[in-house]
């Protein structure tokens, strides 16, 4: 039976709403990685799975699985991923979007018997947002082989390691060092996700097709002065950290619109971290702590970027008062998405009769760990002004069904292609 879009609108409803139960009851939509509402919503996501009789497990990089065996031997795969964890304060739709059109790609296949020649599995990728060890996608990293023993190691602000809680939660980090096994048997990974940007719904075009995925690189800033007493110590006497860090944050947003300016690519830095101590009013602040986030679709931007911000923190640490250190502590390249599943998913949006466009995302997406070693590919759907990661977050139930129709028909696409 072909995909009603009207009529799955009330099944993606109830679940989005169930998802949106699972947060910490004092912030809006906030269900970090590792915590008890993260938990909750996996045991969630286990029974969805269970309901719909799949065989579930959890790979050695955390990641939750709910597996539809084909009626035919084969370990061949098709993945269907996206992320149920979420920023702080964050919204219902990013990630979790892509999570619930697959439960319901899978809920229609199942109950029109829709025979595949590879087996469709649902992945809840592990900690996609990037969390208090300072990495992403960390489930989609774990499969592609790209934890490092330095990231597994880290510990967070309250002495959790990163690999600790990788193995409560079902992984075994002892086999990260290489990509999973399951990667041979990969015929594609798709995910659906909310834009996150202004363009589909500017545009009112109903999918985004993705073309690539910028780079992101984090580096951590410490700036250390001297911490004073506020009333005594005189203004030409000060290491006043937050001033020099306060010369850094206009620096670096101000080289960041140059270049972004320059170059014709989507480019971007952001400071949304920053921690003040000892953080009192009368005391001059000692040593600052923030992270710069860059995401540039261009190789030669983003070098020239790290290279002007090398220089102006060298001529500060000679001429000013503070000692100023940067570090780079995490890095994923530009990716494009795999050409034939885009031409795929452009031809399956076609067939469906909905418009859509190609487009590069801004955003960093778990689909660009799996690029890197599999045939990956996304589709995007409008969400209201753009607005994402804060609760104002919003996406129409209907595009979220237009766009499991695609999903579903490049599931269909691709089980024609596959088929002996
Ligand atoms: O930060 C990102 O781009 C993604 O939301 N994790
Ligand atoms: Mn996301
Ligand atoms: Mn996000």
């Amino acid at each position: 039976m072909k995909f009603d879009i009207d009529f799955n609108v009330s099944y993606i409803k109830e679940k989005i709403e169930n998802l949106a139960k699972f947060t910490d009851p004092n912030i809006p939509f906030t269900r970090i990685v590792f915590s008890e509402q993260f938990y909750d919503a996996r045991n969630w996501l286990k029974k969805e799975f269970n309901s719909l009789n799949l065989e579930v497990s959890t790979d050695n990089a955390g990641n939750l699985i709910g597996s539809l065996k084909s009626n035919i031997k084969t370990e061949k795969v098709v993945i269907l991923g996206s992320h149920i964890d979420t920023v702080p304060s964050g919204g219902r739709y990013d990630g979790i979007a892509g999570i619930v059109s697959s439960l319901c790609v899978m809920k229609h296949i199942i109950e029109n018997d829709i025979s595949l020649p590879f087996n469709l599995s649902i992945y809840d990728y592990l900690g996609e947002e990037l969390n208090d060890w300072s990495i992403s996608c960390v489930g989609s990293r774990g499969i592609a082989g790209l934890l490092t023993e330095e990231i597994l190691n880290r510990q967070n602000s309250v002495g959790q390691v990163l690999k600790d809680e990788i193995n409560k939660i079902g992984g075994n980090t002892k086999f990260l060092d290489k990509p999973l096994s399951i990667a041979k048997n990969i015929i594609a990974c798709l995910e659906l996700h909310i834009e996150q940007g202004k363009i589909l719904e500017q545009k009112k075009i109903n999918i985004g097709v993705v073309r690539s995925i910028p780079s992101i690189s984090r580096f951590n800033v410490k700036v250390i002065g001297q911490a004073g007493h506020s009333g005594t110590i005189l203004m030409d006497q000060r290491a006043d950290a937050l001033v020099a860090s306060s010369e850094i944050i206009t620096f670096v947003n101000k080289l960041a619109l140059r270049l972004s300016q320059e170059s014709n690519q989507h480019f971007v830095s952001t400071i949304g971290k920053i921690t003040v101590s000892p953080n009192a009013a009368a005391i001059i602040p000692g040593k600052v702590e923030m992270t710069i986030d860059l995401r540039s679709s261009s190789k030669s931007s983003r070098e020239q970027y790290i290279k002007e911000l090398e220089e102006k923190i060298e001529l500060m640490n000679k001429t000013g008062t503070c000692k100023i250190d940067m570090n780079n502590i995490a890095y994923a390249p530009f990716v494009e998405m795999d050409k034939e599943l885009v031409k795929l998913f452009k031809d399956s949006a076609n067939s469906c009769g909905l418009t859509n466009q190609i487009m590069d995302s801004g955003a960093g997406h778990d689909t660009a760990q799996l690029s890197r070693l599999v045939p990956a590919a996304m589709i995007f759907i409008p969400c209201k002004e753009g607005l994402s990661h804060c609760p104002e977050e919003h996406a129409e139930i209907l595009d979220i069904s237009k766009g499991t129709a695609v999903l579903l028909k490049m599931v269909e696409n691709l089980a024609m292609l596959n088929r002996a």
